[in-house]
């Protein structure tokens, strides 16, 4: 199976900290299965050319999470996603007719933690841009040594993972490696063909390659549902995310909801709301370093099929967010912030 997709975006971010940049957002999937010892046997691999857009990713307003050099931590930016995204194989095995058992793993794959990954998600369709609670919720996509043990019982899946906590460094192209020192378990129930539930807790250890004396325990919830608008395919995800970091420093929530319809066979609309609790916007020395900011956000957007061939199609579209944030921040962010991106898109099938 081959799968894939390449985002040519034109961002803007509002206000003193907003920036405009041209970046490419992409990733190629393959995957092969066969059957063995009557079970199955998958080698995956994920692959994306974000790391040609330069170390620092995209500017993203309130956005977190990782490096670029290895000494600041990227702030108000999107970081590039690794070359190798994914590298793992899996095998399944029939227990008896309800019921299953599968091992995966791999040097570079995801553990049992979270929602399903948002570049992944059939409810951002169409949206090119990371959620700005990427690090509560999904940020394990792209873990650096992971193993995983599971067992499915009719519509139930218990997972249990043992990992790599740190996250990626500013090295893009090569392989992290490390102790598999951290560990998750998630539970998800598909109660139809259209609804699929998961909570999961993992205990991260020293995520942050600038805060290495810092655990993190992680706990998710998050439910993903198909319904039909004016007989259209509408898909949906509401998930909240909690970090619990210790050595006493404070606890913060994520929530997201979005949605994504496809109002007709050549046009998408998608929206999404988030709202997230910010410790890290304000470096050391800032008066405002330290203390916790309460982010909303909300975007629309749509994206237009303007060609259809063979194997691919060719898409364009776009979308606005605007943000509702505490006074205080009106100094460093403008008292309206908003952004924008304007997008081709190519989808390989
Ligand atoms: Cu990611």
């Amino acid at each position: 199976m081959v799968h894939g997709s390449i985002y040519a975006v034109y961002d803007h971010q509002s206000g003193p900290r907003g920036d405009s940049k041209w970046f490419s957002a992409s990733e190629l999937m393959l995957q092969g299965r066969r059957d063995l010892a009557g079970g199955v046997f998958a080698l995956r691999t994920m692959l994306s050319l974000d790391p040609l857009g330069g170390r620092s990713g995209y500017p993203l307003l309130f956005q977190t999470g990782e490096t670029a050099n290895g000494r600041d931590p990227l702030v108000d930016r999107q970081h590039p996603h690794d070359l190798f995204m994914e590298l793992a194989a899996s095998y399944s095995f029939p227990v008896t007719d309800s019921a299953s058992i599968f091992l995966y793993g791999g040097p570079v794959g995801e553990p049992a933690l979270g929602p399903v990954a948002f570049v992944h998600r059939a409810s951002s369709i169409g949206n090119p841009e990371a959620p700005i609670g990427h690090h509560w919720l999904d940020a394990t996509h792209i873990t650096s040594g992971v193993v995983t043990l599971g067992g499915i019982y009719r519509n139930a899946k218990l997972e249990g993972s043992v990992f790599h906590g740190r996250e990626s460094d500013q090295n893009r192209y090569d392989f992290d490696t490390g102790a598999l020192d951290s560990w998750s378990t998630r539970l998800t129930v598909n109660p139809s063909s259209d609804l699929s539930a998961q909570v999961s807790h993992g205990h991260i250890r020293s995520p942050e390659q600038l805060e290495p004396d810092v655990d993190v325990n992680r706990t998710t919830a998050s439910a993903s549902w198909n319904t039909s608008f004016l007989d259209r395919l509408w898909f949906s995800t509401l998930a909240w995310g909690r970090n619990q970091p210790t050595g006493g420093h404070r606890s913060s929530n994520a929530w997201l909801l979005e949605s994504s319809v496809k109002i007709s066979s050549e046009r998408t609309v998608f929206a999404r709301y988030e709202n997230v609790d910010k410790t890290e916007l304000f470096g050391e020395g800032d008066p405002l370093a330290g203390r916790s900011f309460n982010i909303n956000k909300v975007s629309v957007g749509t994206m237009q099929t303007v060609g259809r061939y063979e194997h691919y199609s060719v898409g364009v579209g776009g979308l606005v967010s605007l943000y509702a944030t505490p006074r205080s921040m009106d100094a460093t962010y403008g008292s309206n912030p908003w952004s924008a991106m304007v997008f081709a898109r190519v989808g390989l099938f």
